[in-house]
């Protein structure tokens, strides 16, 4: 029987007199193959062809959840993308939304995904009512293309497109965001991924489930709707890839397949201990850099830094909904949860009494802790989030803000969301007996 590495080598040499046809055809329908890959994806096939079967090389595409990719163009053997700045009206989570600024319709912006050696063509349409730029945060490239503003080129000015070209000459996880105005472009939500794929990967660059999740920080005041850029450090709307928990989409993996998650932090202030429940992950490359296997750390939190990414590998041998989370506990609440006074251990029985005859509907709030907060169903300002999560198969999910679900299943013939996950008969922590109890003592 052939390993994977033999059946790419030996197919290699057949495949590589089809890729001329494929690019010469792509070239002249003016097609790409990103959809084929994706449908790829989609159907969950886990077979590797070799870079040189196809013009843009071959890869298991970026999966953004929540988010999507940008879609190019083949022209001349070069790939084009158009990137349109410009305002969105952005829901966090069911029943919080602001007007953000964002790329082409999305907060954040479009995931960018090419190939090691791909020359790239972006045009940037400036739709904000303030000049702009895109830098191309973790790329090597020629000094004009990196996109700051004043610095090494003019600002993009409102109505204005800009042409970016330049070849990718490394492969991992990068970034882009605007290099003009920072503070105000990303705390409104100006961000976005941009993922280089090796073009000969080696047998350890190639997974089947390859996520990007970029992590972000915002400050918005309950009922209003636009987040405050000038906020320094009280951010009450935690995201992964501009969703708060219930809002943020499961990573759906099918049991025995090999994962790759790549965090991108741009938020303002905060660095994030991603956890990940259940498992142990490789740091597979810290910013830029993939890291060769034998210095990769195991460990079961990583540290996203302010500016930089990270990337993250396992093979997702447990079954089950494995928590994936922020562990910064302010960084697991909505909103509401954040500016809310200490009433723990207070015994307030009587003042509720008193306050309800003034104000009937008053209710003292977390006496016992915050955890009995979603239960509550407390009038809320407009356009705000209580502060906890959602309904889960066991109850209240008392977590929010940046917060997501890893889920394992076997057998999967489709990446939809597979629902909970249904625990094997007495596996699941239950009250203990009578008897259990009393032999305690
Ligand atoms: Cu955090």
């Amino acid at each position: 029987m052939i390993n994977r590495r033999e059946m790419i080598a030996g197919s290699a040499a057949a495949l590589a007199s089809l890729s001329a046809m494929i690019q010469s055809a792509k070239a002249a329908s003016g097609d790409h193959d990103h959809a084929g890959s994706e449908l790829d994806a989609a159907a969950g096939r886990t077979h590797h062809e070799p870079a040189s079967s196809r013009p843009s090389g071959n890869y298991v595409p970026v999966i953004t959840p929540n988010g999507a990719t940008l879609p190019w163009k083949l022209e001349d053997g070069v790939k084009v993308f158009h990137l349109i700045a410009e305002e969105v009206d952005h829901e966090f989570v069911s029943g919080l939304r602001a007007r953000c600024w964002g790329y082409n319709g999305r907060v954040h912006g479009p995931t960018i995904e090419a190939v090691e050696g791909d020359r790239v063509r972006i045009f940037v349409t400036n739709k904000l009512p303030e000049p702009t730029s895109v830098h191309w945060h973790g790329l090597r490239l020629i000094n004009g293309m990196d996109g700051v503003a004043g610095l090494t080129q003019r600002a993009i000015a409102p109505g204005e497109t800009y042409k970016y070209e330049f070849t990718l000459n490394q492969h991992g996880t990068h970034m882009y965001h605007p290099h003009f105005d920072e503070m105000t472009q990303m705390a409104l939500g100006m961000m976005g991924m941009f993922i280089i794929h090796p073009r000969e990967p080696a047998e350890d660059d190639i997974v089947d489930r390859d996520f990007a999740i970029m992590l972000s920080e915002w400050r918005i005041e309950p009922g209003t709707s636009r987040p405050v850029p000038t906020e320094m450090t009280d951010f009450n709307v935690l995201t992964m890839n501009a969703r708060a928990y219930p809002g943020t989409e499961p990573l759906v993996v099918r049991t025995g397949q090999r994962v790759r998650i790549r965090l991108g932090n741009l938020g303002p202030m905060d660095h994030h201990p991603i956890h990940l429940h259940g498992y142990e992950f490789r740091i597979a490359a810290t910013g830029a850099s993939p890291l060769r296997r034998e210095i990769q750390t195991v460990t079961d939190t990583v540290l996203a830094p302010v500016g930089t990414t990270r990337t993250i590998e396992f093979t997702a041998d447990a079954p089950g909904d494995w928590a994936f989370h922020c562990h910064m506990t302010h960084h697991l609440m909505n909103q509401m949860g954040h500016d809310v006074p200490n009433m723990i251990g207070v015994d307030a029985h009587g003042l509720s009494q008193k306050m309800n005859k003034l104000l009937p509907d008053y209710m003292t709030m977390g006496t016992t802790g915050m955890g009995e907060m979603s239960h509550m169903h407390m009038s809320m300002p407009e356009n705000s989030v209580p502060m906890l999560g959602g309904k889960g198969p066991f109850g209240v999910i008392d977590m929010g803000g940046m917060f997501t679900i890893l889920k394992v299943r076997d057998g999967l013939t489709s990446f939809d969301d597979p629902g909970w996950y249904e625990h094997p008969k007495g596996s699941v922590a239950s009250p203990a007996t009578k008897e259990e109890i009393a032999r305690l003592t």
